[in-house]
């Protein structure tokens, strides 16, 4: 039986274990990238475990999150990375210079290779044909130092692509369509391989949208062959060089297999407040809409911001509209202002935004109370655009243009007859302008040895975790339902600029479930960590959906969690769990939720044991006078880290002997 692209390029790069799928697998890791959010964090573990230079064919760190600089925290994060990239033989996109998905995709992305990133949205990077894969910060920085990358090997989800799409519709109604089926929760442990004659109609950027928000359904990556689009896409980026065609054998063996026809999709929306809400836009339409967005890592290519222009040129839009663009990186940005296309957007009433994440991580341009906002963006969790309550909907720019024209929410193959507008066909540029200036290249290894590394005062080292107890006396903290995201756990928005300083961030964990005048999560946390009691959070399905912030494992240790009971648990945030030493642990029995009360007083007896020996523990709610079984998921490797108190400590001890994994 043949491979799929996924098993050849994970052939081609494994290091420990064998390919077979669910069983654990350490493969070698070409290329990693950071950005500001997550970096920070990064960089200081990195420096904790005495690498002094990094491992890896290439690393990029980027700063595109924390750009709104209120107070000295971004810009003391920025120097810091700065340096710190430097010192260590790093590659440094400096802000300005665009987000980190779009970036890459541009500028350093190369067919067959394997990238690991601190933002779950790295998968964008199979868009280009790169097995790309999001992760903890503590994880690349074990990648930055040559270390193995460890997942669970996949089961191969292949989507058949066929037709092509139709004027109007666009690539993120392909995803839209597929997150309506495969919903967010449920996916854990597939990767997803698109294949098919429709594969050759789609460009690398609309490939990228498509694989960028396979992150929403939770697997682990997404890919698309390298075939003469690819080739295309680099020859314009001015490198073909990097260009390599990969596809699956022709009887690859696929664990299942989808079907979508290009040609009978229609634009979509993902409704509030989730990725999987989605409905088609003729089902919405007419809703009055307050504002509009077009950016993010998922959709502000150069073709994505050309489109909006065309529509736009020589029109206003509505006069109830704020209208918003952030180009995706300072190269859209230059050709969309060297060609006019900026101006006329302008001209049409946009407001243009820096080239980063901006308003999707939450960083202003929050909607008013109970405004429809639509986004191209690619998450709307409750509350993650800075408003409680908010109302967002993730579209296409077609739909978003077509929208900001009319006020409310528009089908964009309505466009014609409303405004006797023609579909703008947006070929890609034969050359891209290239300016990498604003990347910096590091010194070589000698006068990286003397580069001063800038620590501003709100850069705090974070603590790392205690070992866990043979017996755990805990209590439950917090009972909370399904599809808890990262973004509950731990809010970005204002509170972003914290991401430096774990004492102070821990403050907000779980801030969307504190009540005015009542203790918050953080200090009942602390409370009970002076008595010794281990905090308990007690879940229901896909915990830890979303992104990859480790802080969301981080500042919950900090305060003393020590487990997480849940019905499921979600890939990204379970490493995260064990590499700071948080028992993960699942319900055998999914009715055991229904039992346990909030505040109820818990007891593990012989913990340590069950990490070394078991996949089961038992486990007594002494409150309600009962015990339930919870089980453990857990590969050899992940019970070394815990019974070695966390990833970074695991590392330090194996770096004594060899260094590997
Ligand atoms: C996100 O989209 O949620 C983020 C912000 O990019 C995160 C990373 C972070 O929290 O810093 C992600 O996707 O991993
Ligand atoms: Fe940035 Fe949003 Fe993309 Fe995350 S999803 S990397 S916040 S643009």
């Amino acid at each position: 039986m043949g491979q799929t692209l996924i098993y050849k390029i994970l052939s081609s790069h494994l290091a420990d274990g064998c390919l077979e799928a669910g069983k654990q697998i350490g493969i070698k890791i070409d290329q990693t990238l950071t950005q500001d959010a997550t970096g920070t964090t990064a960089f200081l573990l990195f420096e904790s475990m005495g690498v002094k230079r990094v491992k890896t064919q290439l690393s990029v760190s980027y700063i595109d999150h924390n750009m709104s600089q209120f107070g000295p925290e971004n810009h003391n994060d920025h120097l810091y990375l700065q340096t710190a990239a430097a010192r260590s033989g790093v590659y440094h996109s400096r802000a300005g210079n665009g987000i980190c998905h779009q970036v890459h995709l541009e500028r350093f992305g190369k067919p067959g290779a394997t990238l690991l990133g601190s933002d779950s949205h790295t998968p964008t990077g199979g868009g280009i044909g790169m097995l790309a894969i999001g992760a903890g910060g503590l994880d690349v920085a074990v990648a930055m130092g040559g270390g193995l990358f460890y997942l669970a090997c996949p089961k191969v989800l292949g989507v058949n692509l066929t037709g092509r799409l139709k004027d109007w519709v666009a690539a993120k109604d392909v995803i839209l369509k597929l997150l309506g089926i495969l919903t967010t929760k449920g996916n854990v442990g597939w990767a997803i391989e698109y294949f098919g004659k429709g594969v050759s109609t789609l460009s690398v950027p609309q490939r990228a949208t498509i694989t960028n928000m396979g992150a929403e359904l939770g697997v682990t990556t997404s890919i698309f062959p390298g075939d003469e689009q690819t080739q295309k896409f680099l020859a314009a980026q001015k490198r073909e060089n990097d260009y390599k065609p990969l596809k699956p054998d022709a009887d690859a063996h696929y664990d299942r297999i989808i079907e979508i026809n290009l040609s009978q999709l229609e634009p979509m929306a993902a409704c509030p407040s989730s990725p999987d809400n989605v409905k088609t836009i003729r089902e919405l339409a007419g809703l009055k809409t307050g504002q509009v967005a077009i950016g993010s890592c998922t959709n502000s290519s150069f073709a994505d911001l050309m489109m909006t222009a065309k529509v736009l040129k020589g029109r206003r839009i509505n006069n109830m509209v704020e209208f918003a663009i952030a180009p995706g990186s300072r190269e859209v940005l230059n050709m969309l202002a060297e060609n006019g296309a900026l101006a006329d957007m302008i001209s049409a009433g946009a407001r243009t935004l820096e080239s980063s994440c901006g308003p999707c991580i939450g960083q202003g341009f929050s909607p008013a109370d109970g405004a429809v906002s639509l986004r191209t963006f690619n998450r709307n969790f409750a509350g993650r655009s800075g408003t409680k309550g908010d109302n967002v909907y993730l579209v296409s720019p077609e739909t978003a243009v077509a929208s900001a024209l009319t006020g409310c929410i528009t089908d964009p193959r309505d466009l014609p007859k409303l405004f006797a507008i023609k579909y703008p066909k947006i070929k890609l540029p034969e050359e891209f302008t290239i300016d990498d200036s604003m990347i910096e290249k590091p010194p070589n290894e000698k006068k990286a040895a003397g580069i001063e590394v800038l620590r501003g005062s709100t850069i705090v080292v974070p603590e790392m975790p205690q070992m866990l107890p043979e017996k755990l006396d805990g209590r439950v903290l917090l009972k909370c339902g399904d599809k808890i995201t990262t973004d509950h756990i731990m809010p970005a928005g204002i509170f972003l600029k914290l991401r430096s300083n774990v004492p102070q961030y821990a403050k907000v964990v779980f801030n969307c479930f504190n009540e005015d005048g009542k203790q918050t999560f953080a200090e009942r946390a602390l409370e009970l960590k002076k008595k010794n009691i281990g905090g308990v959070i007690v879940a229901g399905e896909s915990y830890g959906q979303g992104s990859s912030r480790e802080h969301a494992a981080l500042c919950p240790m900090y305060l003393g969690v020590r487990a997480v009971i849940a019905k499921s648990i979600e890939r990204i945030h379970k490493a995260n769990l064990i590499n700071f030493c948080i028992m993960p642990i699942e319900f055998a029995d999914p009715k055991d939720y229904d039992r346990i009360k909030p505040d109820d007083q818990l007891q593990i007896d012989n913990l340590l044991d069950a990490i070394k020996n078991s996949n089961e523990i038992k486990i007594t709610d002494k409150t309600g006078s009962f015990e339930f079984v919870g089980k453990l998921d857990l590969s050899q490797r992940d019970r070394n880290i815990l019974l070695a108190a966390g990833l970074l400590n695991h590392t330090r001890e194996r770096n004594g002997q060899k260094s590997g994994n």
